[in-house]
């Protein structure tokens, strides 16, 4: 997989990807990352790259010139390589939409600063646009990080010996069961019982309703696209709700 990153910091996306996962994966050349500096597009002694708005108002935008131009050096590998613009008004980012994003060949990110493009680059360059989630930055360079990280990691290999992203959250459409590791009682708090019983069948199954009431609880929503079994839904209506999910405060107390 290939991702090329035009933006006005090219320092910040390229020291981000070389930590953990992302930064194995570019050691293992399963990823290659590019940092295109707009700037070195723009014109004119100043090199400018926002402008202020036609109509009037407030803040910046960027100009459509330097964009444009920083694109059309990109360098297309493969048969797809969608230009992606990070926008609070995008398709909003999640893990099915990092999946699909995952059988490409090639992303290639825009990242505006400012108050964001001038509307004819949307017109005339971009594939799709994604939102990370409903909030403001101050630039897409964060966005375009989160979307490298959430597909590499679902790359063939670029997990090594750490799991399986077949197995974690959302894989099943489900939030995580809850995780332990030694030692078995902690400031008086025992790890569950049937974690240690060796008994592999009771903890598939012990995870799997954990899984089950934590979403229930904390993101009932997506239990609506979660494929659950007509034995597992009986059973939802039976298990009751953990003693910490049930105080108050914990929940969304909605
Ligand atoms: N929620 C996001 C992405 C970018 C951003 C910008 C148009 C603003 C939030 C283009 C408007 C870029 C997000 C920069 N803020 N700010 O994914």
């Amino acid at each position: 997989m290939r991702f090329d990153v035009l933006t006005l910091f090219p320092e910040m996306v390229l020291s981000a990807v070389r930590y953990g996962i992302m930064g194995k994966a570019l050691d293992r050349g399963i990823v290659d990352v590019r940092a295109l500096n707009i700037r070195d597009f723009a014109r004119g002694p100043h090199r400018t790259t926002d402008d202020r708005p036609y109509g009037g108002g407030y803040g910046m935008v960027m100009k459509p010139g330097p964009i444009f131009r920083a694109l059309q050096t990109v360098e297309r590998t493969g048969k797809a390589h969608p230009v992606i613009l990070l926008s609070p008004q995008g398709e909003v980012f999640n893990q099915r939409l990092a999946w699909e994003l995952a059988e490409l060949d090639q992303l290639i990110f825009v990242c505006g600063r400012y108050e964001g493009v001038d509307e004819r680059i949307r017109d005339l360059c971009i594939d799709r646009e994604i939102s990370i989630g409903d909030y403001v930055l101050s630039g897409g360079e964060l966005g375009a990080l989160v979307v490298m990280d959430a597909v590499t990691r679902l790359l063939p290999h670029a997990l090594g010996g750490e799991g399986s992203n077949t197995e974690d959250s959302f894989a099943d459409g489900l939030l995580e069961y809850p995780h332990y590791t030694r030692p078995s009682l902690f400031q008086g708090i025992a790890v569950p019982e049937v974690l240690l019983s060796g008994n592999h069948e009771r903890i598939r199954t012990w995870r799997r309703m954990e899984s089950i009431r934590r979403t229930r609880e904390r993101r009932p929503e997506l239990l609506r696209t979660a494929e659950l079994d007509p034995d597992e839904i009986s059973a939802l209506a039976q298990i009751g709700r953990s003693k910490r999910d049930d105080e108050p405060g914990n929940g969304p107390g909605l």
